[in-house]
């Protein structure tokens, strides 16, 4: 069976638990706990010189970075539910709205980003805590503004069926809501949102239904 190491609230682990899920490939956590460091440990590290969940291992070889997995997944089953649409088109505005979210917004908010905000740059609770909705905002008004009459949005993110950007959004409004942003201006995130947690495949693959949940 195929390893994913994830850490239940880490967002870009989300994303691939809910592509796995959506695909129905069975797999086995390992846990890796970022607060306690393990992810810069020597065990993990030598798995993944880039010192990051999620990572994924199955018969075929080991894959870092949630983005790279789920096309990996996509191409590897390309028969069960698809992650990416099978037009270019429709491929290329799936991985643009993947990239808004897991390129300009996550990587800012990052888990060493706030701790480096803490600690070397002596910034309180307050001050990392407006950092963070800072650029959630930023992203997510983007985000909006770019659905607003786009004929491609419906139900999910692209179309009527969850695709890698659904995959991407959901774990970064489960980020937003815990550091407390006002999401009230996102109408139609939110509706995609609440679309996605309808599905067995979001719902099961959230922080707290996972083994290591607090
Ligand atoms: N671009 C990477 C981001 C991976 C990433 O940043 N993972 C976070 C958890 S969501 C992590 O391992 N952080 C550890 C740290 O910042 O020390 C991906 O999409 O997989």
């Amino acid at each position: 069976m195929s390893i994913l190491f994830t850490f239940f609230r880490s967002s870009a682990s989300f994303r691939v638990r809910i592509a796995l899920n959506l695909k129905q490939i069975p797999y086995q956590p390992e846990i890796i706990s970022l607060p306690n460091g393990e992810q810069v440990g020597g065990t993990f590290l030598a798995q993944n010189p880039q010192g990051l969940v999620p990572l994924y291992v199955d018969a075929n070889g080991s894959f870092s970075q949630s983005l790279a997995i789920m096309e990996y997944l996509d191409e590897a089953l390309p028969s069960a539910h698809r992650l990416l649409p099978s037009d270019a088109v429709g491929r290329a505005r799936v991985r643009s709205l993947s990239m808004l979210i897991a390129c300009e917004i996550h990587p800012l908010n990052n888990l060493r980003v706030l701790k480096y905000l803490k600690h070397e740059l002596k910034q309180d609770e307050e001050g990392v805590n407006n950092w963070y909705r800072h650029w959630v905002a930023e992203g997510l008004q983007t985000l909006e503004r770019q659905l607003i009459h786009d004929k491609h949005q419906s139900a999910y993110l692209h179309g009527e069926t969850p695709t890698m950007a659904d995959c991407c959004l959901v774990p970064q409004i489960f980020n937003a809501k815990r550091y407390e942003c006002d999401l009230t201006t996102y109408p139609k995130l939110m509706k995609v949102f609440e679309n996605c947690m309808k599905l067995h495949a979001f719902d099961q693959a959230q922080p707290n239904k996972q083994p290591d949940a607090a």
